[in-house]
């Protein structure tokens, strides 16, 4: 109860912002792009994860301000990069399931990229599920409207929790994320690579990216790109910063 409380004053005060981390293409070690994940910096409590915020902010209705604080700041930061002449990359933005409870969300997210100037090109959303959604058709419009302008989408943490083929055969993604349990076990577990090899033919038959999640060691690295993988992303290549520029030196320090 206090927890969501304290969620209504985190992003009035500043307590809440982004770090980016790195995702690198396994065939050349290039940068793929960024995913921006939220930090909350408590007065009292020190850092709560959001592994523990964002389901009390998906139970009250805090996660439609926090969700659309998390976009525009991503865009802000991109467009302040652009100003100053940087190398632009894509960011994938987390979005909740519940968050298309808020029916401003998808015309939000379009006035947002025009008002900074922002190419949808660069943009990815990444839809997590933390709990079953009854009617997975009526998210298709919003979906659909968001592929035509251009944005790319995710369908995160794949193989845990909720998500399930049948996000696959009803929604158009772009990418899957495969959910860090599968990867960690690699590649001594042979049952883990099974399934990853599974989902690595299942995706590109379907002519979708496959971006690794939670890659912690070079075997890891290895075993995903013999296997044709397209991105990694984790400790590895970088825990991630709120400066992108710092996270591109952290990713090629090592
Ligand atoms: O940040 P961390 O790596 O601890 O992420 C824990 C979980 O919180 C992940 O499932 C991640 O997808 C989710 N998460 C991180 N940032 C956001 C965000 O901005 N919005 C939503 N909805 N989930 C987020
Ligand atoms: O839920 P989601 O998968 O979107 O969020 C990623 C979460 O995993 C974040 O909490 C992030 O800090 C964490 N994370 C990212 N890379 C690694 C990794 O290589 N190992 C571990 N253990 N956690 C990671
Ligand atoms: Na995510
Ligand atoms: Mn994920």
């Amino acid at each position: 109860v206090k927890l969501r409380q304290d969620l209504h004053h985190a992003l009035d005060s500043e307590e809440m912002y982004l770090i980016f981390q790195p995702q690198l293409f396994l065939t050349n070690g290039r940068i793929y792009g960024f995913e921006a994940l939220l930090r909350w910096e408590h007065p009292k409590q020190g850092y709560i994860s959001p592994g523990r915020f964002i389901p009390a902010a998906e139970d009250s209705s805090m996660i439609h301000p926090i969700g659309r604080w998390v976009f525009k700041e991503t865009c802000r930061l991109l467009k302040e990069r652009q100003d100053q002449g940087e190398t632009m990359y894509g960011v994938s933005v987390n979005v909740s399931f519940r968050q298309f409870h808020d029916p401003g969300f998808g015309p939000y997210v379009s006035h947002t990229l025009t008002y900074y100037g922002i190419d949808p090109g660069l943009i990815t959303l990444e839809l997590t599920e933390s709990a079953t959604i009854d009617n997975l058709h009526d998210l298709v419009p919003t979906l659909t409207r968001w592929k035509e302008a251009g944005i790319k989408l995710a369908l995160d943490d794949f193989g845990s929790g909720y998500s399930s083929m049948n996000y696959i055969g009803t929604l158009p993604f772009d990418l899957i994320k495969i959910d860090r349990s599968f990867i960690q076990d690699l590649p001594a577990s042979y049952s883990k690579g099974s399934i990853v090899r599974a989902v690595l033919g299942l995706a590109h038959d379907l002519d979708m990216t496959v971006v690794a999640e939670g890659v912690e060691t070079e075997e890891q690295w290895d075993w995903l790109r013999a296997h044709s993988c397209d991105a990694a992303q984790g400790f590895l290549i970088g825990k991630g910063s709120p400066s992108i520029n710092a996270c591109i030196q952290e990713a090629f320090s090592s």
